[in-house]
């Protein structure tokens, strides 16, 4: 703005296309793409888009899903509607729908919704390709339970898994780093043979009082991938798994700790952060009990390591704290300071009001919400530090 001169730092693109907002799961389901309306609304009302470039990408083909996924589960997805389901039908369940909870359901535009958030984390990851930009960001994705042939967990295609396969056309060795509060399953099965990429997941494990794993049940510590020494992909996922409650000081000590060391160790090319806001204190499905600056630490200490960087949404079911989350980390990644107070012009400012911890301020209180006891001690953590370096040494063959 204020001369001719490339400016400092990164250049940094952001990459949405507002139609996925119109997309509802139902009613009583927690996953609410208004989030992501929220979330660019902050983004504009602290005037973050003047520090970077705005695109609004296409959607995805069937052709570039089909990269990853099987061509009768897109037909599949591209033709069901809520008219035309038949939940009798065995293709259903096969392909991730109905069960009793229902956590993947039809709804109106599905194909559209998909193929939007896809075609982002596509078009985010051909920015870093082409040296657009040295981090391109796609909040609308992050859908890391989608299987190849299956929807899971609210998600139904991998955008994660395509944009690290476009990434792996110019780049030697991808790093996934993972810290929504589940276990990033999807974008590790999806690569569990190739040394090529590297997945690294941090996530809330066991199991609650009335003995239900919690989501997706996977990700303990000695869950490396295969184990036959032949196959490529041996040691090449990692897996943190925490216990309710955890703190700011624990998790950024853990996450720098081990993030660190695989960081040194795997020497990626580029790095994939998926940044679901679940993992933060007062989500509605989380257990941790995070604030905003420590979520945002995660990207502040991946962004140090100066690797093309693509940053992906994810989880998160309390509205208000995905955005501020969003937005806090946008402002990260263009190296800008953010007043604690919200800017008075906020659309939807009410929705940021009234809060028990801090209503009208982008960095509230959050550890007392809905608060969880904290079941990590310092010799638990210790342990999965230790067995996490230990896991490691795999890499060496
Ligand atoms: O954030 O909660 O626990 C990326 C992501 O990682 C389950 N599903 C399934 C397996 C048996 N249970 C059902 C239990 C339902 C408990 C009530 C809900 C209420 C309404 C709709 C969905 C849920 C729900 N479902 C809460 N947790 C689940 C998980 C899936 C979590 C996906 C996380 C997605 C976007
Ligand atoms: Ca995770
Ligand atoms: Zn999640």
């Amino acid at each position: 703005v204020y001369g001719i001169e490339k400016p400092q730092g990164y250049s940094v693109s952001f990459h949405y296309n507002p139609l996925v907002e119109y997309h509802h799961f139902g009613s009583s389901h927690p996953m609410k793409p208004w989030r992501l309306t929220l979330t660019k609304q902050l983004i504009l009302a602290y005037g973050l888009e003047y520090a970077m470039e705005l695109h609004e990408p296409r959607s995805a083909s069937f052709e570039e899903l089909a990269i990853f996924h099987d061509r009768e589960y897109l037909d599949f997805l591209k033709h069901i509607t809520p008219q035309n389901m038949d939940p009798e039908k065995e293709e259903y369940l096969n392909f991730g729908f109905g069960g009793e909870s229902n956590d993947c359901p039809v709804f109106d535009g599905l194909w559209d919704y998909v193929s939007l958030y896809s075609g982002a984390s596509l078009h985010a990851a051909n920015s870093l390709l082409n040296g657009q930009s040295d981090i391109a960001i796609n909040w609308s994705g992050g859908l890391h339970h989608a299987k190849k042939n299956a929807a899971s967990g609210f998600c139904y295609v991998n955008d994660i898994v395509l944009a690290i396969q476009h990434l792996l056309t110019q780049n030697q060795r991808v790093l996934y780093i993972d810290i929504d509060v589940h276990h990033g399953d999807g974008v590790e099965q999806a690569f569990e043979s190739t040394d090529r990429v590297m997945t690294l997941s941090y996530h809330k494990y066991g199991m609650d009082r009335n003995n239900y794993p919690f989501f997706p049940g996977t990700g303990n510590i000695n869950e490396m991938g295969p184990t036959d020494p032949s196959n490529r992909g041996k040691g090449h996922s990692l897996n943190i798994p925490l216990d309710d409650g955890i703190d700011d000081d624990q998790y950024t000590w853990i996450f720098k700790t081990v993030t660190g060391a695989v960081v040194a160790k795997y020497n990626p090319n580029a790095i994939v952060l998926q940044c679901g806001a679940d993992s933060l204190g007062g989500d509605r499905l989380g257990k941790f009990n995070l604030n905003i600056k420590a979520h945002g630490f995660c990207v502040e200490f991946i962004k140090s390591f100066n690797r093309p960087l693509l940053l992906i949404g994810g989880g998160g079911y309390t509205p208000r704290n995905v955005a501020r989350t969003w937005c806090h980390e946008t402002a990260v990644c263009v190296d800008a300071q953010l007043h604690n107070h919200l800017p008075t012009h906020l659309p939807y400012l009410q929705a940021f009001q009234g809060e028990e911890n801090g209503g009208g301020v982008l960095y509230p209180d959050l550890h007392n919400t809905k608060r969880h006891e904290n079941a990590n001690t310092r010799q638990k953590l210790d342990n999965i530090v230790k067995q996490a370096l230990e896991n490691l040494r795999y890499l060496d063959g």
